[in-house]
Protein backbone atom coordinates (compact mmCIF):
# COMPACT_ATOMS: atom_id res chain seq x y z
CA UNK A 1 0.00 0.00 0.00
CA UNK A 2 2.70 2.41 1.28
CA UNK A 3 4.72 1.12 -1.63
CA UNK A 4 2.09 1.91 -4.62
CA UNK A 5 1.46 5.20 -2.99
CA UNK A 6 5.32 6.17 -2.70
CA UNK A 7 5.35 5.23 -6.48
CA UNK A 8 2.22 6.78 -7.60
CA UNK A 9 3.50 9.87 -5.73
CA UNK A 10 7.05 9.72 -7.43
CA UNK A 11 4.86 9.09 -10.94
CA UNK A 12 3.29 12.77 -9.79
CA UNK A 13 6.23 14.50 -9.37
CA UNK A 14 8.02 13.41 -12.33
CA UNK A 15 5.51 14.38 -14.71
CA UNK A 16 5.14 17.84 -12.85
CA UNK A 17 9.00 18.15 -13.26
CA UNK A 18 8.80 16.89 -16.80
CA UNK A 19 10.52 19.84 -18.83
CA UNK A 20 7.99 21.56 -21.21
CA UNK A 21 9.17 21.73 -25.01
CA UNK A 22 9.49 24.88 -26.45
CA UNK A 23 7.31 26.56 -28.81
CA UNK A 24 7.59 29.49 -31.45
CA UNK A 25 4.99 31.89 -31.20
CA UNK A 26 5.57 35.41 -33.26
CA UNK A 27 8.85 36.48 -32.59
CA UNK A 28 9.64 34.86 -29.51
CA UNK A 29 10.26 31.06 -27.97
CA UNK A 30 8.06 30.08 -25.28
CA UNK A 31 8.34 27.04 -22.49
CA UNK A 32 5.14 26.65 -19.85
CA UNK A 33 3.99 30.39 -20.86
CA UNK A 34 6.95 31.55 -20.15
CA UNK A 35 9.47 33.49 -22.71
CA UNK A 36 12.47 31.49 -23.31
CA UNK A 37 15.96 33.14 -23.80
CA UNK A 38 18.32 30.74 -25.35
CA UNK A 39 21.49 30.51 -22.86
CA UNK A 40 23.52 27.81 -24.44
CA UNK A 41 27.20 25.81 -25.11
CA UNK A 42 28.05 24.02 -28.46
CA UNK A 43 28.76 20.68 -27.15
CA UNK A 44 30.21 18.23 -30.01
CA UNK A 45 33.05 16.05 -27.45
CA UNK A 46 33.41 13.27 -30.53
CA UNK A 47 32.35 13.77 -34.34
CA UNK A 48 29.56 11.59 -34.53
CA UNK A 49 27.40 11.47 -31.67
CA UNK A 50 28.12 12.89 -27.85
CA UNK A 51 24.75 12.15 -26.89
CA UNK A 52 24.96 8.47 -26.10
CA UNK A 53 28.04 7.91 -23.22
CA UNK A 54 25.53 8.81 -20.05
CA UNK A 55 28.31 8.74 -17.70
CA UNK A 56 30.08 11.68 -19.69
CA UNK A 57 26.59 14.00 -19.87
CA UNK A 58 25.73 13.42 -16.56
CA UNK A 59 29.13 15.13 -15.90
CA UNK A 60 29.00 17.95 -17.99
CA UNK A 61 25.18 18.78 -17.39
CA UNK A 62 25.76 18.97 -13.65
CA UNK A 63 28.64 21.54 -14.56
CA UNK A 64 26.21 22.98 -16.98
CA UNK A 65 23.56 23.60 -14.82
CA UNK A 66 25.49 24.94 -12.17
CA UNK A 67 26.21 27.95 -14.71
CA UNK A 68 22.68 28.49 -15.65
CA UNK A 69 22.83 26.27 -19.42
CA UNK A 70 19.66 25.89 -20.35
CA UNK A 71 20.74 25.04 -23.95
CA UNK A 72 23.19 22.92 -25.92
CA UNK A 73 24.09 22.60 -29.63
CA UNK A 74 24.83 19.58 -30.71
CA UNK A 75 26.08 19.43 -34.14
CA UNK A 76 25.88 15.56 -35.10
CA UNK A 77 24.31 12.68 -34.29
CA UNK A 78 24.25 8.68 -34.89
CA UNK A 79 20.13 8.39 -35.55
CA UNK A 80 20.60 4.39 -35.21
CA UNK A 81 22.12 4.90 -31.72
CA UNK A 82 20.06 5.13 -28.16
CA UNK A 83 20.03 8.81 -26.94
CA UNK A 84 17.31 7.69 -23.93
CA UNK A 85 19.52 8.51 -20.97
CA UNK A 86 21.73 11.35 -22.18
CA UNK A 87 18.52 13.37 -23.09
CA UNK A 88 16.92 12.33 -19.90
CA UNK A 89 19.90 13.34 -18.08
CA UNK A 90 19.72 16.80 -19.80
CA UNK A 91 16.11 17.25 -19.27
CA UNK A 92 16.47 16.44 -15.40
CA UNK A 93 19.37 19.36 -15.37
CA UNK A 94 16.86 22.09 -17.46
CA UNK A 95 18.66 21.76 -20.52
CA UNK A 96 17.38 22.07 -24.11
CA UNK A 97 19.00 20.75 -27.60
CA UNK A 98 18.94 22.14 -30.98
CA UNK A 99 20.31 20.02 -32.95
CA UNK A 100 21.48 19.89 -36.84
CA UNK A 101 20.24 17.47 -39.04
CA UNK A 102 22.96 17.17 -41.29
CA UNK A 103 25.91 15.25 -41.42
CA UNK A 104 29.21 15.16 -42.83
CA UNK A 105 27.89 13.71 -46.27
CA UNK A 106 24.51 14.96 -46.02
CA UNK A 107 24.54 19.04 -46.32
CA UNK A 108 23.54 21.04 -48.34
CA UNK A 109 26.54 22.68 -50.08
CA UNK A 110 27.27 26.03 -51.45
CA UNK A 111 28.90 24.89 -54.66
CA UNK A 112 26.56 22.96 -56.79
CA UNK A 113 23.46 22.99 -54.75
CA UNK A 114 21.20 20.35 -54.52
CA UNK A 115 18.40 18.64 -52.28
CA UNK A 116 17.37 15.65 -52.62
CA UNK A 117 15.76 12.29 -51.69
CA UNK A 118 18.74 10.97 -49.77
CA UNK A 119 19.48 14.28 -47.89
CA UNK A 120 15.39 14.07 -47.01
CA UNK A 121 15.60 10.62 -45.65
CA UNK A 122 18.86 10.75 -43.69
CA UNK A 123 17.47 14.23 -42.10
CA UNK A 124 14.16 12.56 -41.66
CA UNK A 125 15.69 9.45 -39.59
CA UNK A 126 17.95 12.35 -36.98
CA UNK A 127 13.87 13.75 -36.45
CA UNK A 128 12.19 10.47 -35.98
CA UNK A 129 14.56 9.62 -33.32
CA UNK A 130 14.60 12.76 -31.26
CA UNK A 131 11.06 14.01 -32.05
CA UNK A 132 10.37 12.11 -28.48
CA UNK A 133 11.93 13.99 -26.60
CA UNK A 134 10.88 17.41 -24.66
CA UNK A 135 13.90 18.85 -24.43
CA UNK A 136 14.29 18.58 -28.14
CA UNK A 137 14.20 22.08 -28.73
CA UNK A 138 14.17 22.61 -32.46
CA UNK A 139 16.19 21.34 -35.91
CA UNK A 140 19.00 22.96 -37.77
CA UNK A 141 18.65 22.14 -41.47
CA UNK A 142 21.88 23.75 -42.43
CA UNK A 143 24.87 25.28 -40.76
CA UNK A 144 26.82 28.12 -42.91
CA UNK A 145 25.99 26.47 -46.05
CA UNK A 146 26.52 29.95 -48.03
CA UNK A 147 29.10 32.37 -47.43
CA UNK A 148 29.49 34.17 -50.61
CA UNK A 149 26.91 36.55 -52.56
CA UNK A 150 27.06 34.79 -55.73
CA UNK A 151 26.80 31.23 -53.16
CA UNK A 152 23.34 32.97 -52.32
CA UNK A 153 21.85 30.51 -55.24
CA UNK A 154 21.82 27.94 -52.51
CA UNK A 155 19.54 29.88 -49.98
CA UNK A 156 16.17 28.31 -51.62
CA UNK A 157 18.21 24.41 -50.98
CA UNK A 158 17.76 25.05 -47.53
CA UNK A 159 14.38 26.46 -47.99
CA UNK A 160 13.60 23.60 -49.56
CA UNK A 161 14.93 20.82 -46.81
CA UNK A 162 12.78 23.14 -44.38
CA UNK A 163 9.92 22.89 -46.22
CA UNK A 164 10.29 18.85 -46.44
CA UNK A 165 11.28 18.33 -42.48
CA UNK A 166 8.30 20.66 -41.99
CA UNK A 167 5.78 18.65 -44.02
CA UNK A 168 7.55 15.14 -42.99
CA UNK A 169 7.02 16.72 -39.22
CA UNK A 170 3.41 17.14 -39.62
CA UNK A 171 2.98 14.27 -41.50
CA UNK A 172 4.34 12.06 -38.75
CA UNK A 173 2.41 13.96 -36.34
CA UNK A 174 5.22 15.39 -34.34
CA UNK A 175 4.45 18.35 -32.24
CA UNK A 176 5.49 21.39 -33.39
CA UNK A 177 9.31 21.26 -33.52
CA UNK A 178 10.83 24.89 -34.44
CA UNK A 179 12.74 24.45 -37.67
CA UNK A 180 15.36 26.71 -38.49
CA UNK A 181 18.89 27.57 -40.14
CA UNK A 182 22.22 28.90 -38.54
CA UNK A 183 23.82 31.09 -40.91
CA UNK A 184 27.88 32.36 -40.53
CA UNK A 185 26.90 36.50 -40.13
CA UNK A 186 28.19 37.87 -43.37
CA UNK A 187 27.50 41.80 -43.03
CA UNK A 188 26.85 42.07 -46.84
CA UNK A 189 24.96 38.79 -46.76
CA UNK A 190 22.94 39.24 -43.65
CA UNK A 191 19.47 41.15 -44.52
CA UNK A 192 19.13 39.37 -47.58
CA UNK A 193 19.75 35.99 -46.18
CA UNK A 194 17.55 36.24 -42.92
CA UNK A 195 14.55 38.17 -44.68
CA UNK A 196 14.38 35.37 -47.47
CA UNK A 197 14.43 32.52 -44.97
CA UNK A 198 11.24 34.03 -43.16
CA UNK A 199 9.93 35.29 -46.34
CA UNK A 200 6.50 34.65 -48.08
CA UNK A 201 3.02 34.28 -47.09
CA UNK A 202 3.17 30.44 -47.27
CA UNK A 203 4.22 29.21 -43.54
CA UNK A 204 4.97 25.73 -44.86
CA UNK A 205 7.88 27.18 -46.71
CA UNK A 206 9.26 29.75 -44.51
CA UNK A 207 11.69 28.38 -41.32
CA UNK A 208 10.29 28.74 -37.92
CA UNK A 209 13.11 30.60 -36.84
CA UNK A 210 16.94 32.24 -37.64
CA UNK A 211 20.21 32.00 -35.92
CA UNK A 212 23.82 33.56 -36.64
CA UNK A 213 27.01 32.37 -35.89
CA UNK A 214 28.82 35.63 -35.37
CA UNK A 215 32.04 35.75 -33.95
CA UNK A 216 32.02 40.38 -34.41
CA UNK A 217 32.37 41.51 -30.29
CA UNK A 218 35.87 40.87 -29.52
CA UNK A 219 37.60 41.83 -26.09
CA UNK A 220 36.78 45.15 -25.15
CA UNK A 221 33.60 46.23 -27.35
CA UNK A 222 30.24 47.37 -27.33
CA UNK A 223 27.08 46.87 -28.40
CA UNK A 224 28.14 49.25 -31.30
CA UNK A 225 31.32 48.86 -32.34
CA UNK A 226 30.56 45.58 -31.94
CA UNK A 227 27.99 45.50 -34.93
CA UNK A 228 25.33 43.81 -32.22
CA UNK A 229 22.77 47.01 -32.91
CA UNK A 230 23.42 46.57 -36.63
CA UNK A 231 21.85 42.62 -35.68
CA UNK A 232 18.84 44.52 -33.75
CA UNK A 233 18.28 47.18 -36.55
CA UNK A 234 18.08 44.01 -39.28
CA UNK A 235 15.56 42.69 -37.04
CA UNK A 236 13.54 46.08 -35.81
CA UNK A 237 13.46 47.39 -39.35
CA UNK A 238 11.76 45.14 -40.98
CA UNK A 239 9.60 43.77 -38.16
CA UNK A 240 11.13 40.74 -38.11
CA UNK A 241 8.21 37.70 -37.92
CA UNK A 242 10.22 34.62 -36.44
CA UNK A 243 12.99 34.24 -33.56
CA UNK A 244 16.16 35.06 -34.00
CA UNK A 245 19.18 34.19 -31.76
CA UNK A 246 23.49 33.83 -31.77
CA UNK A 247 23.91 29.99 -32.85
CA UNK A 248 27.65 30.65 -32.00
CA UNK A 249 29.38 33.52 -30.55
CA UNK A 250 32.57 33.91 -28.40
CA UNK A 251 35.61 35.29 -29.84
CA UNK A 252 38.32 34.21 -27.98
CA UNK A 253 41.17 36.96 -29.00
CA UNK A 254 42.03 39.44 -27.14
CA UNK A 255 42.42 37.06 -24.21
CA UNK A 256 40.79 36.23 -21.70
CA UNK A 257 37.34 36.07 -22.73
CA UNK A 258 35.31 38.28 -20.73
CA UNK A 259 31.71 37.77 -22.62
CA UNK A 260 31.03 40.76 -22.62
CA UNK A 261 28.21 40.48 -25.23
CA UNK A 262 26.30 38.75 -23.05
CA UNK A 263 25.34 42.07 -21.27
CA UNK A 264 24.01 43.36 -24.34
CA UNK A 265 22.43 39.76 -25.24
CA UNK A 266 20.45 39.65 -22.08
CA UNK A 267 20.24 42.86 -21.32
CA UNK A 268 18.07 46.33 -22.65
CA UNK A 269 20.22 46.35 -25.34
CA UNK A 270 18.70 43.07 -27.49
CA UNK A 271 16.19 40.93 -25.20
CA UNK A 272 13.22 42.81 -26.26
CA UNK A 273 14.14 41.51 -30.09
CA UNK A 274 16.18 38.56 -29.70
CA UNK A 275 16.38 35.60 -27.86
CA UNK A 276 19.62 34.41 -26.80
CA UNK A 277 23.00 33.10 -27.39
CA UNK A 278 24.90 29.44 -27.58
CA UNK A 279 28.63 30.04 -26.72
CA UNK A 280 31.05 28.10 -28.74
CA UNK A 281 31.95 25.71 -27.41
CA UNK A 282 32.17 23.13 -24.42
CA UNK A 283 35.40 21.03 -24.87
CA UNK A 284 38.70 22.71 -25.36
CA UNK A 285 40.35 21.23 -28.38
CA UNK A 286 43.02 22.14 -31.59
CA UNK A 287 40.73 25.24 -32.63
CA UNK A 288 41.13 26.73 -28.33
CA UNK A 289 37.70 27.59 -27.84
CA UNK A 290 36.56 25.11 -25.20
CA UNK A 291 35.00 26.23 -21.74
CA UNK A 292 36.28 23.10 -20.09
CA UNK A 293 38.75 20.37 -20.52
CA UNK A 294 38.82 16.74 -19.94
CA UNK A 295 42.61 16.57 -18.97
CA UNK A 296 45.99 18.45 -20.37
CA UNK A 297 46.80 17.81 -24.09
CA UNK A 298 48.55 14.64 -24.76
CA UNK A 299 50.89 13.53 -27.35
CA UNK A 300 48.68 12.75 -30.62
CA UNK A 301 50.81 9.93 -31.32
CA UNK A 302 50.59 8.11 -28.31
CA UNK A 303 48.97 4.60 -27.48
CA UNK A 304 45.55 5.12 -27.61
CA UNK A 305 45.73 8.97 -27.64
CA UNK A 306 42.91 10.92 -28.87
CA UNK A 307 43.93 11.74 -32.60
CA UNK A 308 44.40 15.82 -31.39
CA UNK A 309 45.83 15.51 -28.35
CA UNK A 310 42.78 16.70 -26.85
CA UNK A 311 41.46 14.44 -24.30
CA UNK A 312 37.28 13.93 -25.16
CA UNK A 313 36.12 12.36 -22.06
CA UNK A 314 36.24 12.48 -18.38
CA UNK A 315 35.68 14.71 -15.42
CA UNK A 316 35.44 18.37 -17.00
CA UNK A 317 37.49 21.16 -15.38
CA UNK A 318 36.54 24.66 -16.10
CA UNK A 319 39.20 26.50 -18.47
CA UNK A 320 40.13 29.55 -15.97
CA UNK A 321 39.33 32.36 -16.36
CA UNK A 322 37.05 31.90 -19.19
CA UNK A 323 34.57 29.56 -17.49
CA UNK A 324 34.57 31.43 -14.24
CA UNK A 325 34.17 34.75 -16.29
CA UNK A 326 30.81 33.66 -18.29
CA UNK A 327 29.39 32.02 -14.74
CA UNK A 328 29.50 35.28 -13.62
CA UNK A 329 28.25 37.42 -16.06
CA UNK A 330 25.12 34.69 -17.02
CA UNK A 331 24.68 34.61 -13.14
CA UNK A 332 23.00 38.16 -13.09
CA UNK A 333 21.33 37.83 -16.33
CA UNK A 334 18.25 36.46 -16.36
CA UNK A 335 15.59 38.28 -18.28
CA UNK A 336 12.03 37.38 -18.10
CA UNK A 337 10.76 38.58 -21.18
CA UNK A 338 6.91 38.71 -21.62
CA UNK A 339 4.53 36.41 -20.71
CA UNK A 340 3.26 33.83 -23.68
CA UNK A 341 -0.43 35.37 -22.57
CA UNK A 342 0.03 38.61 -22.76
CA UNK A 343 2.35 38.44 -26.31
CA UNK A 344 -0.39 38.26 -29.07
CA UNK A 345 2.03 40.18 -31.66
CA UNK A 346 0.68 40.89 -35.49
CA UNK A 347 3.58 40.36 -37.35
CA UNK A 348 4.41 39.89 -40.97
CA UNK A 349 6.75 38.37 -42.75
CA UNK A 350 9.44 40.54 -44.44
CA UNK A 351 9.43 40.80 -48.14
CA UNK A 352 11.89 38.39 -50.35
CA UNK A 353 14.58 40.14 -51.66
CA UNK A 354 15.27 41.26 -55.26
CA UNK A 355 17.75 40.07 -57.45
CA UNK A 356 21.39 41.78 -57.26
CA UNK A 357 23.71 40.61 -58.78
CA UNK A 358 26.70 39.31 -56.92
CA UNK A 359 24.98 40.36 -53.86
CA UNK A 360 21.85 38.50 -53.92
CA UNK A 361 21.53 35.83 -56.82
CA UNK A 362 17.88 34.64 -55.61
CA UNK A 363 14.75 35.86 -57.70
CA UNK A 364 12.26 37.24 -55.50
CA UNK A 365 9.06 35.21 -57.24
CA UNK A 366 11.16 31.94 -58.29
CA UNK A 367 9.02 28.72 -56.73
CA UNK A 368 11.47 27.38 -53.90
CA UNK A 369 13.28 23.82 -55.93
CA UNK A 370 11.39 20.77 -55.70
CA UNK A 371 12.61 17.59 -54.17
CA UNK A 372 15.50 16.18 -56.34
CA UNK A 373 16.68 19.32 -57.80
CA UNK A 374 20.00 20.36 -58.88
CA UNK A 375 21.21 23.75 -59.24
CA UNK A 376 22.15 24.23 -62.76
CA UNK A 377 24.27 27.66 -63.31
CA UNK A 378 23.56 27.97 -67.17
CA UNK A 379 19.73 27.76 -67.20
CA UNK A 380 20.22 29.97 -64.37
CA UNK A 381 22.06 32.76 -66.57
CA UNK A 382 20.22 32.29 -69.57
CA UNK A 383 16.64 32.55 -67.47
CA UNK A 384 17.35 34.71 -64.78
CA UNK A 385 15.09 32.09 -62.83
CA UNK A 386 16.85 29.56 -59.92
CA UNK A 387 18.37 27.60 -62.24
CA UNK A 388 16.07 24.93 -61.80
CA UNK A 389 16.90 21.34 -63.39
CA UNK A 390 16.00 17.56 -61.73
CA UNK A 391 18.59 16.68 -64.45
CA UNK A 392 22.38 15.69 -63.06
CA UNK A 393 24.52 13.23 -61.54
CA UNK A 394 23.75 15.29 -58.59
CA UNK A 395 27.41 14.98 -57.25
CA UNK A 396 28.33 17.44 -54.90
CA UNK A 397 32.04 18.83 -55.41
CA UNK A 398 34.05 19.10 -52.10
CA UNK A 399 33.35 21.96 -50.33
CA UNK A 400 36.86 23.91 -50.59
CA UNK A 401 37.85 26.99 -48.42
CA UNK A 402 35.05 29.09 -47.88
CA UNK A 403 35.99 30.75 -45.32
CA UNK A 404 32.70 32.72 -43.43
CA UNK A 405 33.14 35.18 -40.49
CA UNK A 406 32.94 32.39 -37.66
CA UNK A 407 36.07 30.64 -36.81
CA UNK A 408 35.32 28.34 -34.40
CA UNK A 409 32.52 26.68 -36.28
CA UNK A 410 33.23 22.81 -36.09
CA UNK A 411 31.49 22.24 -39.57
CA UNK A 412 34.08 24.57 -41.39
CA UNK A 413 37.68 23.36 -39.42
CA UNK A 414 36.49 19.60 -40.22
CA UNK A 415 35.41 20.90 -44.04
CA UNK A 416 39.02 22.68 -44.09
CA UNK A 417 40.64 19.78 -43.59
CA UNK A 418 39.65 18.25 -47.32
CA UNK A 419 40.86 14.89 -47.41
CA UNK A 420 42.49 14.53 -44.50
CA UNK A 421 39.24 14.56 -42.88
CA UNK A 422 38.09 10.97 -44.04
CA UNK A 423 41.57 9.58 -42.66
CA UNK A 424 40.86 11.53 -39.21
CA UNK A 425 37.61 9.98 -38.72
CA UNK A 426 38.54 6.75 -39.44
CA UNK A 427 41.22 7.03 -36.76
CA UNK A 428 39.04 8.46 -34.31
CA UNK A 429 36.41 5.66 -34.80
CA UNK A 430 39.00 3.46 -34.19
CA UNK A 431 40.42 5.02 -31.44
CA UNK A 432 37.13 5.25 -30.16
C1 LIG B 1 21.71 13.02 -53.42
O1 LIG B 1 22.95 13.69 -53.46
C2 LIG B 1 24.05 12.96 -52.94
C3 LIG B 1 25.27 13.83 -53.02
O2 LIG B 1 25.14 14.88 -52.10
C4 LIG B 1 24.24 11.68 -53.72
O3 LIG B 1 25.27 10.92 -53.12
C5 LIG B 1 22.95 10.87 -53.70
O4 LIG B 1 23.09 9.75 -54.50
C6 LIG B 1 21.80 11.73 -54.19
N1 LIG B 1 20.56 10.99 -54.04
C7 LIG B 1 19.65 10.91 -55.01
C8 LIG B 1 18.42 10.15 -54.68
O5 LIG B 1 19.82 11.45 -56.07
C1 LIG C 1 31.21 32.39 -56.99
O1 LIG C 1 32.26 33.06 -57.61
C2 LIG C 1 33.54 32.49 -57.36
C3 LIG C 1 34.61 33.40 -57.93
O2 LIG C 1 34.23 33.87 -59.18
C4 LIG C 1 33.58 31.09 -57.97
O3 LIG C 1 34.81 30.48 -57.71
C5 LIG C 1 32.47 30.26 -57.32
O4 LIG C 1 32.39 28.99 -57.93
C6 LIG C 1 31.12 30.94 -57.48
N1 LIG C 1 30.15 30.23 -56.66
C7 LIG C 1 29.00 29.79 -57.15
C8 LIG C 1 28.09 29.10 -56.20
O5 LIG C 1 28.66 29.94 -58.31
C1 LIG D 1 2.08 26.15 -49.22
O1 LIG D 1 3.27 25.39 -49.40
C2 LIG D 1 3.06 23.99 -49.40
C3 LIG D 1 4.43 23.32 -49.45
O2 LIG D 1 5.14 23.77 -50.56
C4 LIG D 1 2.17 23.62 -50.57
O3 LIG D 1 1.93 22.23 -50.56
C5 LIG D 1 0.85 24.38 -50.46
O4 LIG D 1 0.07 24.14 -51.60
C6 LIG D 1 1.11 25.87 -50.35
N1 LIG D 1 -0.16 26.56 -50.08
C7 LIG D 1 -0.57 27.55 -50.82
C8 LIG D 1 -1.87 28.17 -50.40
O5 LIG D 1 0.04 27.95 -51.79
C1 LIG E 1 21.47 45.83 -41.70
O1 LIG E 1 22.80 45.85 -41.22
C2 LIG E 1 23.74 46.33 -42.15
C3 LIG E 1 25.08 46.18 -41.56
O2 LIG E 1 25.32 44.83 -41.31
C4 LIG E 1 23.45 47.76 -42.50
O3 LIG E 1 24.38 48.23 -43.45
C5 LIG E 1 22.05 47.85 -43.05
O4 LIG E 1 21.70 49.20 -43.25
C6 LIG E 1 21.05 47.22 -42.11
N1 LIG E 1 19.77 47.16 -42.74
C7 LIG E 1 18.68 47.54 -42.14
C8 LIG E 1 17.43 47.42 -42.94
O5 LIG E 1 18.67 47.91 -41.00
C1 LIG F 1 10.54 44.32 -30.42
O1 LIG F 1 10.07 43.83 -29.19
C2 LIG F 1 9.02 44.58 -28.63
C3 LIG F 1 8.69 43.97 -27.28
O2 LIG F 1 8.30 42.63 -27.40
C4 LIG F 1 7.81 44.57 -29.54
O3 LIG F 1 6.81 45.43 -29.04
C5 LIG F 1 8.22 45.03 -30.91
O4 LIG F 1 7.14 44.86 -31.78
C6 LIG F 1 9.40 44.24 -31.40
N1 LIG F 1 9.81 44.74 -32.67
C7 LIG F 1 9.97 43.95 -33.70
C8 LIG F 1 10.37 44.64 -34.94
O5 LIG F 1 9.81 42.75 -33.65
C1 LIG G 1 33.26 39.38 -15.83
C2 LIG G 1 34.49 38.77 -15.27
O1 LIG G 1 34.40 37.89 -14.46
N1 LIG G 1 35.65 39.25 -15.72
C3 LIG G 1 36.94 38.73 -15.29
C4 LIG G 1 37.50 37.82 -16.37
O2 LIG G 1 38.80 37.41 -16.04
C5 LIG G 1 39.73 38.45 -15.85
C6 LIG G 1 41.09 37.84 -15.61
O3 LIG G 1 41.06 37.01 -14.51
C7 LIG G 1 39.28 39.35 -14.72
O4 LIG G 1 40.18 40.42 -14.60
C8 LIG G 1 37.88 39.86 -15.02
O5 LIG G 1 37.41 40.61 -13.93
Amino acid sequence: MRTSFLSTALAGLTAVNAISTISVKGSKFFADGDQFFVKGIAYQLVPDDPLIDNTQCGLDAALMKEIGTNSIRVYHVDPTADHDDCMKTFADAGIYIWLDLDTFDTQIEQISPHWNQTQLERFSEVMDTFHKYDNLAGFFVGNEVLTTGNGSVAAPYVKAAARDLKAHRDAKGYRNIPIGYSAADIATLRPMLQNYMACGTNMSEALDFYSLNAYSWCGDSNFKQSGYIDLIKNVTDVGYNIPIFLSETGCIEPKPRTFEDQESLFGSDMTENWSGAIIYEWIMEANQYGLISYGDKVDPAGASAPPDGYPRSGTPTPVSPDFPNLSNRWKTLSPSGVKESAYNPTLTPPPCPAFTSLVWEVNAESALPTLGQIYNAQEASKTGSAGSSATGDGQANPSPSTKGAAPGSLTRELRSMGVGLVGVLAGFFIWM
